[in-house]
């Protein structure tokens, strides 16, 4: 994972300090590429601890299709929640205090934190236990689920681009359009966020399977561990699927940028040194990739440096 950190290293150096959507500031290169072997290892940051858990119960609700963060709620998982929220306190259903900006503001407000967390915390009750509510502001819009497994056609069918593309590698490994696109112009302005990672492509070779993830917009210190991790898992679910060994995982990024509240956590990782990586273990096999659960899924062997804390943009 020296790789990950030589990108680090290189922002800091090179980046352009930008202004961005979220009011924080970041650094920023455009334009980089990294390559993982998974023969070595599953790339799982060895230089401070990152939740597998939540990387793993995040793509199966992908998998599935998916759009409600209900789902990952009820798993304990809250990387999604802000951006639901977001969508509740904007709508002309909402009553309690102001909460514009409020990623910005809990950083900066101490007393503002309290009301924001209040909030947030009668939110996750409601989406866990009032399914019309869950219905209504759970959903994140035709985000990643959506576009991968029910792209909406012009005949008014639907795609399903992860089972296609599975059929396609076993069929016709060779192929050069082994292509999902989570980037749908038509919707991107329904979704509560534009897709971040965009399109990925397959490739097979000495019955290997490579994954090359193209990545508009990567926030290098809090997602960018969980994409290449993601990406990792799903190449090794898709190559069990389709009887292939895992080859590379290829993470080209386009806007790659550390936040400005984020620089002390990177400099911290910057000082260790990465440790042998874990193992990735499928410990039940099942007949379609569609039909794997969290318990299905272990990392072996993980040896990581402590967690470092940083407040995620929103
Ligand atoms: N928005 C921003 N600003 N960055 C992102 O990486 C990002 N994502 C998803 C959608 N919007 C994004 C959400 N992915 C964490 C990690 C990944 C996320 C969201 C949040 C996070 O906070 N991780 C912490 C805490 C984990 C924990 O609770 O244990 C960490 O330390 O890793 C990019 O896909």
């Amino acid at each position: 994972m020296l790789q990950y950190l030589q990108l680090c290293q290189h922002i800091l150096d090179e980046g352009n300090d930008k202004g961005d959507r979220t009011g924080t500031g970041t650094r920023s290169v455009f334009g980089y590429q990294m390559r993982f072997d998974l023969q070595k290892g599953f790339p799982l940051l060895t230089t401070k601890r990152t939740a597998f858990r939540l990387i793993a119960t995040e793509l199966l609700w992908f998998l599935k299709g998916d759009t409600n963060v209900r789902t990952l709620i009820a798993q304990n998982n809250h990387i999604w929640d802000e951006w639901a929220f977001e969508k509740w306190v904007k709508s002309d259903q909402y009553e309690g205090p102001d909460m514009t900006n409020f990623g910005l503001r809990a950083n900066e407000d101490p007393e503002f934190k309290v009301q924001y967390e209040e909030q947030m915390t009668i939110f996750q009750e409601k989406v866990l236990n009032d399914e019309d509510f869950a219905q209504a502001f759970g959903d994140l819009g035709p985000v990643y689920g959506k576009q991968w497994r029910s792209w909406p056609a012009d005949n008014g069918e639907t795609i399903d681009q992860v089972k296609n593309v599975i059929e396609s590698i076993k069929n016709n490994p060779n192929s050069r359009r082994h292509i999902v696109s989570a980037w749908n112009p038509a919707e991107v302005d329904d979704m509560a966020l534009p897709p971040c990672h965009t399109l990925f492509q397959f490739y097979v070779a000495d019955g290997k399977l490579s994954c090359q993830l193209y990545q508009r917009s990567a926030d290098v210190f809090l997602g960018v561990p969980f994409n290449i991790a993601s990406y990792a898992l799903l190449t090794h679910l898709i190559a069990k699927e389709c009887g292939l060994e895992v080859g590379d995982f290829v993470h080209t990024l386009g806007d790659a940028h550390l936040y400005s509240n984020h620089f002390d956590q990177v400099k911290e990782q910057l000082s260790r040194s990465p440790r042998e990586l874990p193992q990735l273990i499928i410990k039940t096999e099942k007949e379609s990739i569609f039909e794997y659960e969290i318990e299905d899924l272990a990392i072996d062997g993980y040896d990581p440096y402590p967690r470092i804390k940083a407040p995620i943009a929103v």
